[in-house]
Formats: structure tokens, C-alpha cells, sequence
């Protein structure tokens, strides 16, 4: 091994990716092969804490492994499976559940939100899902973990869950850093911006998915709500208007001062259709790679059956190692 940092991330196979998935996490991802080593899997195991329709779940699966691709992830560079193929996740799950406390798990935010959301679903799973997210990342002792600002409080538990573990059987887990971007970290819904965008939102016009076609993008943006002024300015309560700001800068780089100076004296309709266009533009290669990778099925399973091979070669040290800390009869086979 080289001494490059090692970076672990996921993703839900819920459905298909949003412009928040995209903008927050996803599109960073590919960049960081360069400088990392890259651990990214498809978390079809998180997926199922929420009812999932079972040949869907097989479908979306596929196409999100295809769908990182398509967004940059080369399978050749980085280590690239999907999360149930690699059993060590669960195995290592049981040793951090029986080290994370009923309090901190009943704080996460994103329990409370999708046990209100899904009232008669209220699992054990959903209930355990930072402790798998924390096994996802401790089984291969990553450094650091990209994600959207919705994740930190995860992250920040799964530190806690590892520094726990270190104190009650010694040094062993590495404590993982989050990986946040500065804009972009959380994209709002466009149908209510003080909400984020999510993949599992009802309302279809409140999310972009990144496979949407340019006109469907560019009506999406045009029913964006926003408010009762016409300038262009990131301000305080302006919510519509500071996240469509944020989208518009994040795909075309430009900082908030040229984009007020570019839209001074025009109204929100020439600039809903200018981040309509930009947005559509930016993801039309993702489209195209990615209905060219869906049809290569062959080549989908042997990209992942590789990915899994070299996830598991990895995670098995760290989890047999793990289960001998806790004082486990080392495994005859
Ligand atoms: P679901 O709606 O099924 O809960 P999700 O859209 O929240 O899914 P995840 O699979 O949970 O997506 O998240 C994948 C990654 O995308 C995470 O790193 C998460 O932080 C990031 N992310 C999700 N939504 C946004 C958003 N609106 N803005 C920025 N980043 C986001
Ligand atoms: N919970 C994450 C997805 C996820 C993840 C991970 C992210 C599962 N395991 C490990 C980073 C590291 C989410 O984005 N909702």
C-alpha cells in the first residue's frame, strides 16, 4: 500500500440520483481519485430501512453503480461494489451496535425525520442505520468521507462509536474525518427551499434528477418557488432565490457577486431559465455515459464483482482483527 489517504463514501439506491446528491456529494467523488485511494459502494443495505419494492430495489441498484460511473467513477481507479456483496459491513454492524448507546441513536435527526415520515415503519434497521454507516467506513479504516451536510451528525457518531471502541479494547479504529464542500453541502428542494432536496420527495417538481432531459429540467426550474421581490440577491430569507444561487454557482463556478452583476435589471424568469439551461448542459454527458453503461449489463457485473473482491480482501483483515479485539475465537476457515 502507498501512503495515500484513504477516502470511503455511499450512496442509497432509493432511486435516481437528485442535483443534491450530484452537487453534494456525487460529482466530488470522481476529482478525488487523483489524490486518494477511493472506497465507494452502493448502500442497498441502508436502502432497505425503507420499504422497497424488491425488483426495483435489484433495478436501482444496477443503475446507481452505472450512474457512478457515468458521474466519474472509474471501477480501475477506485474500489467500486455494492454494499451487500460485502458481508464483513454486517459483520463488523454487530460489534459497533453493541457499542453505540439507544440515547445517541435516538438524537439522529435523520431517524426522527423518516420515522415521522414513515410512521407505521418505524424498524429496528432505521433505527440502527448511523451504526452500519459507521461499519461501512471503520471496516476499511477510512480517512476521510465525502458526503452532503446531512450526513455530518452521522459521521460525528460513527468517530464516536470508533473512539469507543478504542477505549474499551484498544487502539484500533482510525477516526474518519468528515469531507464537506463549501457550497453546495446541502441544495434545497425547489418546491420548498427550506426543506432539502431529496430522492424520495412525492412531489416531482421538487427535485431535479439527474437524468431528467433539458426541457424537463428547465420547466422544473421555472415553477422553482421563490419570492415576491425580482433581484437577483443572496440574502437572508431569500431561500428560492439563495439556493438557485448556489446551483447556478456551483455548475458554472461563477461566486455570487457576478451572478447579482449578470442578472442585474433582469427578473427571476431569465434567471430560472439560465440555471435551467446550465444545469441541463452540465449533466447532458452523465446522461449520455450513462445510457450507454446500462445497456452493457456484462460489463456492469464484472466491474462489480471485481469491486466486491477488493473490498473484501481489505475489510476482512480489519473485521477479523476487530473480532479478535473482542475477544472471539479466531475463525477456523
Ligand atoms: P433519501 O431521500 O432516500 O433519503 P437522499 O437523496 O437523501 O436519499 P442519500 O443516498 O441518503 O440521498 O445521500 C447520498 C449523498 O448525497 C450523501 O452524501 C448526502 O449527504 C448527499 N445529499 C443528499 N441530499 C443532498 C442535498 N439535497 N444536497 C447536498 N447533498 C445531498
Ligand atoms: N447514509 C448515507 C449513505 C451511506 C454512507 C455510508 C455515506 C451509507 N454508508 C458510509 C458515507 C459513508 C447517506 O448518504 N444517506
Amino acid at each position: 500500500m502507498d501512503d495515500k489517504k484513504l477516502i470511503f463514501s455511499a450512496i442509497q439506491p432509493t432511486g435516481t440520483f437528485t442535483l443534491g446528491n450530484y452537487i453534494g456529494a456525487v460529482r466530488n467523488w470522481g476529482p478525488l481519485q487523483e489524490q486518494y485511494n477511493c472506497i465507494y459502494c452502493v448502500a442497498d443495505l441502508h436502502a432497505i430501512t425503507v420499504k422497497q419494492e424488491p425488483a426495483k430495489l435489484r433495478q436501482n441498484t444496477l443503475a446507481a453503480y452505472a450512474l457512478l460511473m457515468a458521474c466519474g467513477l472509474d471501477p480501475e481507479r477506485s474500489i467500486l461494489f455494492i454494499q451487500s456483496h460485502a458481508h464483513t459491513h454486517n459483520d463488523l454492524n454487530w460489534l459497533l451496535c453493541c457499542n453505540t448507546q439507544f440515547g445517541e441513536l435516538s438524537r439522529m435527526t435523520q431517524f426522527k425525520d423518516k420515522s415521522q415520515k414513515h410512521p407505521d415503519d418505524v424498524n429496528a434497521g432505521l433505527f440502527t442505520y448511523p451504526s452500519l454507516m459507521a461499519a461501512d467506513i471503520l471496516a476499511y479504516n477510512a480517512d476521510l468521507v465525502p458526503v452532503g451536510v446531512d450526513q455530518k451528525q452521522h459521521l460525528e457518531l460513527a468517530r464516536n462509536i470508533a473512539q469507543r471502541f478504542n477505549q474499551r479494547y484498544g487502539d484500533f479504529f482510525k477516526l474518519p474525518e468528515p469531507y464537506i464542500t463549501e457550497v453546495g453541502a446541502k441544495i434545497m428542494s425547489l418546491q420548498d427551499p427550506t426543506k432539502k432536496m431529496s430522492k424520495s420527495d412525492e412531489n416531482v417538481n421538487a427535485c431535479i434528477l439527474i437524468l431528467d432531459d433539458k426541457d424537463t429540467i428547465v420547466r422544473k426550474f421555472k415553477r422553482a418557488v421563490t419570492d415576491s421581490e425580482a433581484e437577483v440577491a443572496f440574502r437572508e430569507g431569500k431561500d428560492g432565490i439563495n439556493n438557485l444561487m448556489s446551483i447556478y454557482s456551483c455548475v458554472t463556478g461563477k461566486d455570487y457577486a457576478a451572478i447579482e452583476a449578470e442578472f442585474a435589471g433582469k427578473g427571476y424568469g431569465d434567471f430560472k431559465l439560465a440555471v435551467g439551461e446550465a444545469v441541463a448542459d452540465s449533466l447532458e454527458p452523465v446522461r449520455t455515459e450513462f445510457a450507454r453503461l446500462i445497456n452493457d449489463k456484462a460489463y456492469l457485473k464484472d466491474c462489480y464483482t471485481k469491486g466486491a473482491e477488493k473490498a473484501m480482501k481489505i475489510s476482512s483483515r480489519i473485521v477479523s482483527k476487530a473480532y479478535h479485539k473482542v475477544g472471539f475465537v479466531d475463525r477456523p476457515f
